[in-house]
């Protein structure tokens, strides 16, 4: 008996610590790692209720603890679905947990009999959890994505296996069988096999909160605030070379938007860092497996694998007059505003891909010399394009 006891202070307290870990990590995380914390927050009160509230009568605490594990176990499907970024099927499971939430109260108030309650309480906690891992095992891509999923699934089947263990060792009409059961030594060790479960759940969650707030960082620091585009070392990390060693062959296309500094003389800062952000979002668009990075001001460039000479001038081409048709009205700004765009290819003598962008630099230099608004491709003359299309007059 006296094990039992130390058991029942230790499990609050451990589901206490990571709740509280998850919630301070939250301010660092994608929003997960609040909805671990708060599960386990609720799980560990739950856990420590027969302490908290041994003044209640033996009905009242078992109503309490039940609500506080149904709301820790939508929360951790909540987790869950927020993790994997998965609609949260909040009506669907809130009604499942309501209904049997109720029934629950209705086999601890109405009959009285703990046996249905515990083995109703249970399984619906596992279909609980059950609904969301079915929701996400097939979006898990990475190892800690995996071994979440793998123990959330340990946490369900091992709740399941308890269940019908208390079932085929108890008899319905028979309370005392319950009794002997639920102090037999038999019954502890699945209590400290759940526990160890919850536990090495929580180490797994633990693993994922640090790896997307590490991944987070990592992505902070190789992308531009303003457009959420790479940055120029974003952009050496995405190039193939980055990984193989092997040189790649592609297209790179260098984009800048014409008189920029005009926009911000006329129009202002945040206005032209507006147009920036339409620049990019532009450039997305029409060029969607490039690697695009911002590496200037108003300067971008984009590393199409693959990609022949042609195709890219094609594709800068779409985006220059994507760019041109845009209206800047609501950001305050009335006028055409262009952009110029230099093409070029890698090639078997370069030693990196920073030579094919030194050359689509040079062609970006000709576009701009020859009356800008225009893609000029590598080995090309500037093209006898339209007059200049100034916003200033
Ligand atoms: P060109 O047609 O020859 O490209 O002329 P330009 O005026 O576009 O080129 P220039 O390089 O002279 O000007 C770029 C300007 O971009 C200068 C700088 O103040 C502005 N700039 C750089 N970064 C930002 C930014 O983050 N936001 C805003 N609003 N302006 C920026
Ligand atoms: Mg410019
Ligand atoms: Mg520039």
């Amino acid at each position: 008996m006296e094990q039992t006891d130390n058991f029942a202070y230790l499990l609050p307290f451990i589901f206490l610590v990571f709740g509280t870990i998850f919630l301070i990590a939250d301010r660092w995380s994608d929003g997960s790692a609040r909805y671990w914390g708060l599960g386990y927050v609720l799980s560990s009160v739950g856990f420590a209720f027969p302490i908290i509230g041994f003044a209640l009568p033996f009905s009242v605490q078992a109503v309490i603890a039940n609500a506080l594990f149904f709301s820790a176990f939508l929360l951790y499907g909540q987790a869950l679905l927020v993790r994997f970024k998965r609609p949260h099927l909040l009506l669907y499971r809130l009604s499942f947990a309501l209904v049997a939430f109720v029934v629950v109260c209705w086999f601890i108030l109405g009959d009285e009999n703990l046996r249905s309650q515990l083995a109703i309480g249970d399984s619906s906690l596992a279909i609980l959890l059950a609904i969301s891992i079915a929701a996400v095992w097939r979006f898990s891509r990475s190892l800690i994505d995996r071994m979440l999923v793998v123990m959330a699934s340990l946490v369900v089947i091992e709740t399941v296996v308890r269940v019908t263990v208390l079932l085929a060792s108890t008899s319905a009409d028979n309370f005392e069988s319950l009794d002997q059961f639920l102090s037999s030594d038999y019954a502890f060790l699945m209590q400290i096999t759940a526990s160890i479960v919850g536990f090495i759940m929580a180490l797994t969650v633990l693993g994922s909160v640090a790896s997307d707030i590490i991944m987070g960082h990592r992505d902070a620091a190789e992308r531009d605030p303003l457009t959420g585009l790479l940055n120029r070392r974003g952009f050496e990390q995405a190039l193939p070379t980055a990984k193989s060693g092997a040189f790649p062959a592609g297209a790179v296309i260098i984009g800048d938007i014409d008189h920029f500094k005009q926009v911000n003389d006329r129009f202002g800062h945040a206005a032209g860092d507006h147009v920036i952000i339409g620049f990019a979002q532009i450039l997305s668009a029409n060029l969607k497996s490039a690697a695009i990075a911002r590496f200037g001001g108003e300067e971008f460039v984009a590393f199409l694998p693959g990609a022949s000479l042609a195709e890219a001038a094609q594709k800068a081409e779409q985006a220059r007059l994507g760019f041109e048709a845009m209206d800047w009205h609501a950001h305050g700004v009335d006028g055409l505003i262009t952009a110029s765009f230099g093409v070029s290819m890698t090639a078997p003598g370069d030693h990196f891909v920073r030579d094919a962008i030194v050359r689509a630099d040079a062609c970006l230099y000709s576009a701009k010399n020859s009356g800008r608004n225009r893609v000029v491709s590598e080995g090309q003359r500037p093209p006898e394009g339209p007059p200049p299309l100034r916003i200033v007059s």
